[in-house]
């Protein structure tokens, strides 16, 4: 495997960060998880706007322009031979001190990953995933904006070793006052009496790449939908459950914390979303 790192593509063997990158001492960068389908890479502009984003928030130079980091994440691909595949983008504060201080970190360092993904198994989309209400709480905007995809995944690892504890593969993390922020790595969706309803970035959510695709499609289908407050109670009443996020796609959800939501089954709107963004991704997205 070829992996792009700084500047070059290397062996996966060479692709070496050193033990004193912030990335690695503080979880100090960010990150992006793309998607490449059938040669295309879904919604790459997105992404490197999100990751920019998240840069920015940080006080994180990207060594790369827009331009360049499009043309890097198109090369690794096509230097693995890939058709189909997951794509990680890594923007680490690069080596510095044993010490906090980021100034003294002189060079960010990037490296792109091109490889397979491991989906959810084909039978949860068609079933449906059970998930759990878990007891760590996704971590504030004063504290920690949610919207910055950075390195820092350890308030939502701890999610998910909870919901491995209580035998579930996806986490509902409520925020500081008890609202659903979003699962361990997706964002959260219901469908109640005809509209989709989904909690907004202030509550805690990552502004999702597969969220905004998901606005796209209700629009595109004529389904009212709209961002809103939403406790463990209105996903328990709800008609349907979905989750989105890059990796897991859409995935129904048909139970949470032991109650089952609607009937107990994936729901209508779910399956049109879900056939919806299965076609978006064969259609839509930058060549490599
Ligand atoms: N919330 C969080 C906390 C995430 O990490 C999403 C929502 C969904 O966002 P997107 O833009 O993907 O629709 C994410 C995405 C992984 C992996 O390796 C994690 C994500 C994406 C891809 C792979 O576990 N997180």
């Amino acid at each position: 495997m070829k992996i792009y790192l700084d500047g070059k593509l290397v062996d996966e063997a060479d692709a070496k960060v050193s033990v004193f990158d912030h990335g690695l001492l503080y979880g100090d960068g960010v990150f992006e998880g793309i998607r490449l389908y059938g040669g295309n890479i879904f919604r790459l502009e997105e992404h490197l706007e999100r990751l920019e984003y998240s840069a920015k928030a940080i006080l994180l130079p990207i060594p790369l322009s827009r331009a360049e980091l499009s043309k890097a994440t198109c090369e690794t691909c096509r230097a693995n031979g890939l058709t189909d595949a997951y794509i990680r983008l890594v923007v680490t504060r690069g080596v510095g001190d044993l010490g906090l201080a980021p100034w003294l970190c002189p060079k960010p360092s990037l490296f792109i990953i091109a490889s397979k993904i491991s989906l959810y198994p084909k039978e949860y989309y068609e079933n449906g995933l059970a998930i759990v209400t878990v007891p760590t709480r996704r971590i504030g905007p004063a504290a920690l904006p949610a919207t910055i995809k950075s390195l820092n995944y350890l308030n939502n690892i701890l999610a998910k070793i909870e919901a491995k504890q209580f035998g579930a593969l996806e986490a509902i993390m409520l925020n500081d006052q008890g609202y659903v922020a979003e699962c361990t790595a997706d964002n959260v969706f219901i469908v109640h009496k005809g509209e989709i309803l989904t909690p907004g970035a202030s509550q805690g959510a990552l502004k999702g790449i597969t969220r905004s695709t998901i606005i796209d499609i209700a629009h595109e289908l004529n389904i009212p939908l709209r961002e809103t407050d939403m406790t463990r109670y209105d996903i328990w009443c709800a008609d349907e459950c979905f989750l989105s996020g890059t990796g897991a796609e859409v995935i129904p959800v048909v139970k949470l914390d032991g109650r089952e939501i609607g009937a107990g089954k994936p729901g209508p709107v779910t399956q049109r979303v879900l056939a919806s963004f299965r076609k978006r991704v064969l259609i839509e997205g930058t060549r490599i």
